[in-house]
């Protein structure tokens, strides 16, 4: 399946892409997504219910192993053709990279990312004082089901992962760096998400309510498929590579 010549041309011309990513883009570096169908790691364990403050707060050792499971996942994963795929395009395009994903996979593929709109895994801080917590916390090689939190030296509090739970506000100047990215853009491409987690799956319509053309990339239908300018059926490490063939000005 090809892009549309027009929007083929309007890649070329590009000077400035915003591309929101979900975690459709990790998925082919064996990142499971959040409505995979579950294996052990995700079967017992409902984001929707564990990524949360009061899950948090009622059980911090079962969500901070869950955490641990995930971060260690992580490490064990490399960034796939589609995150160096966008890596590359910033090289000649002026490209903001808006995410979803807690994961660093778009930066060790070596993408500036503008936006972690629902924060990152890898940085911690205190879940009381909310100081920032600069370690590494302690992997062990068989998580078990709970392991204990370190906690804060200020204040004794619990160190918990520096990502937004669902009914957490999304970090203010993240927000509004993506929603300003996806207002001026000349193109903007989404990949890899269901559209389905709000405010972010609304990004989207500050570029299309301007105008701007916006190209979806994803095996499956989405929320979005129906509003976005085109639907480019297919996964992110198949159709990002092409993405910067046509952004080259080079036959698809
Ligand atoms: C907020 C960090 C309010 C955590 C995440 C009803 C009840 C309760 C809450 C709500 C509600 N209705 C709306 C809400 C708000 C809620 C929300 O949106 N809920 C949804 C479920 C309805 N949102 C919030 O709570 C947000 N905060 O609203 O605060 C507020 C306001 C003022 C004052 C106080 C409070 C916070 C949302 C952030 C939650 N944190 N992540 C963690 O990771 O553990 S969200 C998490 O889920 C991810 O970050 C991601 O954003 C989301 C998953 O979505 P996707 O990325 O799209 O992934 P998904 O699996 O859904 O889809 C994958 C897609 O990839 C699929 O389309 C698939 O086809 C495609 N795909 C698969 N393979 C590939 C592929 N694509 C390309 N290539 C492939 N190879
Ligand atoms: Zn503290």
């Amino acid at each position: 399946m090809s892009l549309p010549a027009a929007l083929q041309l309007a890649l070329t011309e590009a000077r400035h892409i915003a591309v929101l990513t979900g975690a459709g883009m990790s998925a082919e570096s064996g990142v499971p997504t959040f409505r995979d169908v579950r294996d052990g790691l995700w079967a017992k364990y409902d984001p929707m219910t564990l990524a949360t403050e009061e899950a948090f707060a009622e059980e911090p050792d079962l969500v901070w192993a869950w955490y641990l499971r995930r971060a260690q996942l992580i490490r064990s994963v490399q960034p796939n053709a589609g995150h160096r795929a966008l890596a590359e395009l910033g090289t000649f395009k002026k490209v903001d990279v808006i995410t979803q994903n807690v994961d660093d996979l778009h930066e060790r593929a070596g993408s500036r990312v503008l936006s972690h709109v629902h924060g990152g895994l890898f940085d911690y801080r205190c879940f009381d004082c909310a100081r920032p917590w600069q370690h590494d916390p302690e992997i062990p090689d068989e998580i078990p089901e709970r392991v204990s939190p370190p906690r804060c030296r200020a204040c004794g509090g619990w160190i918990r992962p520096g990502i937004v739970w669902f009914g957490e506000v999304l970090p203010r100047r993240a927000f509004e760096d993506a929603v300003e990215a996806c207002s001026t853009c000349d193109i903007m491409l989404v990949v890899g998400t269901s559209g389905i987690v709000q405010p972010a799956g609304s990004l989207p319509f500050a570029a299309l309510e301007r105008g701007t053309p916006v190209i979806e990339v994803n095996p499956e239908e989405s929320r979005l498929s129906d509003y976005v300018t085109h639907w480019w059926q297919g996964t992110a490490a198949e159709i990002l590579p092409r993405v910067v063939t046509i952004a080259r000005g080079q036959v698809d």
